[in-house]
């Protein structure tokens, strides 16, 4: 016997061809859908942590370019306070680089544990 969908019940939207009935077609249709949906917010993410890490980058390479042009327009102490910034800059970097590599790494190869 076929079972029927409840009042109201939030999978009348899968049966897209309105016939009034949801055949196994449309269930797997919808589940491709979701599928596809998890992998774009996925690919969305990598995008971001992509940015953050180009952002992060260039950051190391302006950070020198901040102490000269500090030095130029005479802010010796602005200048003096960005050079003892920049140790755990440089390695707050470094570190945030390498942890999205690394993961990135263990994301596609696994973690070596079977
Ligand atoms: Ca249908």
């Amino acid at each position: 016997m076929s079972k029927s969908l409840q009042k109201d019940s939030q999978f009348n939207g899968l049966d897209t061809n309105g016939d009034g009935i949801v055949s196994d077609a449309e269930f797997e249709q919808s589940e491709r859908m979701i599928r596809l949906e998890l992998l774009r917010n996925e690919d969305n993410k990598q995008d971001a942590q992509l940015r953050m890490c180009w952002f992060a980058l260039i950051s190391m390479l302006v950070y020198p370019a901040l102490i000269m042009l500090s030095a130029l327009l005479n802010m010796e102490r602005a200048a003096t306070l960005i050079a003892e910034m920049s140790s755990i800059f440089f390695l707050s970097v470094g570190g945030l680089v390498s942890i999205f590599f690394g993961s990135q790494a263990i994301k596609k190869n696994g973690n070596g544990i079977k």
